[in-house]
């Protein structure tokens, strides 16, 4: 008798209602893009808010929060960490190239340490601070430090295609990170980084990803 080795799929966890209503900014959306860019087929499991914070989701995520990864006896939280694990197992995500490979982590740590840091301080300035007295000045300093990172970002991008050589999980989380600004304005002076973000959500693993996750806000909203 053949004996076929099925294993489960990877599943990830993701909001059962986004609060970004579909439009791909919630952290699942960068390991689902992970996943379709190496090929990688995926199960969802969604998850409310309240279910979050119960010891089930809490046993897999310390901080009661989205999204995680489980995959044959392996389960990770964070994003970061598990789209580096996704690109570690499988081809299309970190060159062969030792050094190639070094530097896309390095940018991959980028992403997350150095550009994401002043883009959330200042969404949440925007969500739970815009009521203070000083909410104006603050929000000024917020925007010039954003403003230096994109800056900065810009200048090294050039008129480069990727931040070094071939497509990478550095360019992943990193777009992810500036999709974050989209709305607010922050982005018109940056041409450049406008074009990379484009040519990057034009990749068919990233319109399967963002198709995945919007689907999941639709069938909710008309589902109830
Ligand atoms: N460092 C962790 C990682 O990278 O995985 C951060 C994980 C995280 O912040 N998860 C958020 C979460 O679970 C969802 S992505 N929040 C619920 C909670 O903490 O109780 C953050 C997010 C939420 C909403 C939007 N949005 O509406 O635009 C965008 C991003």
């Amino acid at each position: 008798m053949t004996q076929t080795n099925t294993l489960p799929l990877p599943t990830i966890t993701a909001f059962e209602r986004s609060p970004d209503r579909g439009r791909g900014l919630a952290r699942d959306s960068r390991v689902r893009w992970a996943l379709e860019e190496v090929g990688q087929a995926y199960d969802v499991r969604l998850v409310s808010f309240a279910a979050m914070k119960q010891p089930a989701h809490k046993a897999l995520h310390p901080f009661g929060q989205i999204p995680t990864y489980e995959e044959n006896g392996l389960t990770l939280f964070e994003s970061g960490a598990i789209v580096l694990h996704i690109a570690e197992r499988h081809a299309g995500l970190l060159s062969g190239d030792a050094n190639a490979r070094a530097r896309a982590i390095a940018w991959m740590f980028a992403a997350l340490n150095t550009v994401e840091p002043p883009i959330i301080e200042r969404t949440m300035a925007m969500l739970f601070e815009h009521d203070k007295p000083w909410y104006a000045e603050r929000l000024t300093l917020l925007d010039e430090r954003v403003h230096a990172r994109l800056g900065e970002l810009s200048s090294r991008l050039g008129d480069a295609d990727w931040l070094d050589g071939e497509f990478s999980a550095g360019d992943l989380l990193m777009v992810t990170v500036l999709r974050r600004l989209e709305s607010s304005g922050l982005l018109a002076n940056y041409p450049t980084l406008s074009a990379y973000i484009a040519r990057a959500v034009a990749r068919p693993a990233y319109q399967r990803a963002f198709a995945a996750q919007l689907a999941v806000f639709t069938e909710k909203a008309v589902g109830g």
